[in-house]
Parts: C-alpha cells; structure tokens; sequence
C-alpha cells in the first residue's frame, strides 16, 4: 500500500500548550510523524512524495480568511514584536459579544482570537509550511485512490479533524480529512462517508459536512460528557441522517470500541469512497485519552473498514505515544488490506 510523505510536515514544532493557563510541554511533536514513517518503511510500504496542489481544494472547506490568516500570522507575530515566541490568542470573538460577525482587529496580538478557539494550538516558524504540506499530502493521496489504488495512506501532520471552515484548534490547523473528502467527492462522486476513528470527536469535520447528504460524517471517541475534549461537541444527541456520534464511556477496550467502529461503518455502506480519519490515540497508553484499544483493536478496526471495499483514503490524525503509533498505524494498514 502506497503512503504519502512530505518533509514539509515536520517544519511545524509547536514547542508547547497553554493549558488552563500553564505552559505544558508539545504533545504534536515532529518525531510522531517520523516514528510513523519508520514503522512503515519497516512493513514494506511505498512511499509517495507529495505533490504541490494549488488552493482551490483547500478554499472549498475553508474559509479564506482563516487561510490567508494562517499563511501570514507567525510573519506577522514575529514582525510585532510581542514577547511570546509562539502566535497565542489572549482575546476570543466570542459569539456572546455581538450580532454581528466581528472585524479584523488593529492589534496583531488580537488577530488570533478572531480565528483560534482554543490556547493549545500555537503557531510558530513553519506552522503554515507544515498544515499546508498536509494538504497536499492528503490531496496526493486522493490523486493515487482517483487514479485506481484501493488504499492509500497520508502520513501527515499536523492533523486536521478539529478545524471547521474559519475557526482552528486541538492542535489543528487545516482539516486535511475534510479537504480529502471533498475532493474525493468532486472526483469520485457521491455520497463520501468519513470514518473518524481518532479518540476524539471530529468536530470540525462534523460541522464542516453538517446536514450533507453527499458527504456523510462518523465518529467514535471518548465521550466529552465524561469531560473530555473537545467539549462543547461530539454528544450523540448531534447525530442525523448524515451524521452519527458514538460516544463511548472512558476506560472503554476493544470490544466496546470494535462494536462502535461497526457501527460507524454500517453508517458508511452505500458510500461511493471512503475516507478513515485515522487517530492511533485511542490505544491503551496513550497520554492524551482514557480509551484502551489495543493493537489488535487496530487491526480489527482496519479489517472492519476494509469489509466495506470501497476505494479509501487514510489521513492520520491524533496519536501522542512516540514508542507505539507506528505500529499501531501500520496494524490498522494490514486490517484494511
Ligand atoms: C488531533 C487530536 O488528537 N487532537 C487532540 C487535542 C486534544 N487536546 C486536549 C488536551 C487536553 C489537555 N491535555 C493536557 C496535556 C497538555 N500537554
Ligand atoms: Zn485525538
């Protein structure tokens, strides 16, 4: 199975998150997607140089202010002179503040809450080399899967799932899942059905697709009833023709999750393509869920999606424990071959 690749990917080194107001130390980290491609080569897989993919697939999701904000903001950060060495929002527009959709603030240092809806996601030198390369990893993908590959895998980063069309977050820049779906629409036809398998809701994809028939959207993640991020979204109760939340309680193993991942591809029979939302963080270990899916979970997950033999695209997404997402990545692979 082919993979995609770009060096471009690791020039993104958020260096840290503020989190409840304190400095933690970077969990999206460069070395994950290394760590992936180790495992990968090591399996045999091919690897496929991404190929630079002009704007327009990116603009049918995004807003085009988020991007040309994205594309400017750590230039402009650093031009200002503020005293942080990452891009960090300190106001946000929130909803509650007016009617009226806010404008763009004098003040660079306010720029950010225009656009971010949360105080992890940081943006420094090369953030924007780095999502945007994603893009293009994700799109080369769809290219090899249009072109008659039954499979291919984005091995990219920084992730996606939690961007909607202009406000970014969860380590997010660009949705580069949303970016491949719509794509892979335009070129395969309707319906797409996405699979979210990461351990948290895909927010932002959901509210991307809401209510479209011809881009269906599934998610299993832990439930953020149970307090867990992102939050505000991921509730069954969202749930609609074209979209299913499967929440699933912390501490959740294999066989609650393998029965949700069966659902959500139950939810996605019918579909013309495929796209699988692939986070590795709901293994056992993982810093950042409370899930505890093992290896072979992974492999069962990928053989349950591959049962549905439609043409796919895997786009990574979340997985935080360097020693294990290679080979959970590379499990999940040999299930859906
Ligand atoms: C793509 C993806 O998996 N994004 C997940 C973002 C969720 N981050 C929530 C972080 C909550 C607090 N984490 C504490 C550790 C801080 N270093
Ligand atoms: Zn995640």
């Amino acid at each position: 199975m082919p993979f995609v690749w770009s060096d471009d990917c690791l020039r993104h080194e958020p260096a840290a998150e503020i989190w409840v107001g304190t400095r933690t130390p970077a969990t999206e980290v460069p070395a994950r997607a290394t760590a992936i491609r180790e495992a990968l080569v090591a399996a045999g897989a091919r690897q496929v140089g991404a190929a630079a993919h002009p704007d327009e697939p990116l603009l049918a999701v995004h807003d085009e202010a988020l991007v040309s904000y994205l594309r400017g903001a750590w230039e402009e950060w650093a031009a200002a002179g503020l005293p942080s060495h990452r891009v960090v929002p300190y106001m946000f527009a929130h909803r509650g503040l007016m009617d009226e959709p806010p404008a763009e603030p004098a003040a660079v240092w306010a720029r950010p809450g225009l656009y971010a809806y949360d105080t992890m996601t940081l943006i420094g030198p090369g953030t924007w080399e780095a999502a945007r390369a994603a893009v293009d990893v994700a799109l080369t993908a769809v290219d090899l899967v249009a072109d008659g590959e039954p499979v291919a895998y984005a091995c990219c980063r920084p992730p996606g799932h939690h961007v909607a069309r202009s406000a970014y977050g969860g380590s997010c820049y660009l949705n580069n899942t949303a970016v491949a779906a719509a794509e892979l629409r335009r070129r395969v036809g309707g319906p797409v059905a996405i699979v979210d398998i990461d351990a948290h809701h895909g927010n932002g994809t959901q509210e991307l697709f809401r209510r479209r028939e011809d881009i269906r959207t599934a998610s299993v993640h832990v439930d953020p009833g149970a307090g867990w991020f992102p939050h505000f979204l991921g509730f069954a109760g969202e749930s609609d023709a074209a979209n299913l939340n499967l929440p699933l309680a912390p501490g959740t193993g294999d066989d609650g999750w393998l029965a949700a991942v069966r659902e959500a591809t139950a939810f996605a029979s019918g579909a013309r393509a495929l796209v699988v939302a692939l986070g590795v963080d709901a293994a056992a270990g993982d810093p950042e869920s409370p899930l505890e899916v093992t290896a072979d979970g992974y492999r069962e997950a990928g053989r349950i999606l591959g049962g549905l033999a439609l043409p796919t695209v895997v786009v990574q997404e979340g997985g935080y424990d360097l020693a294990t997402i290679g080979p959970l990545v590379v499990e999940t692979l040999a299930g859906l071959r």
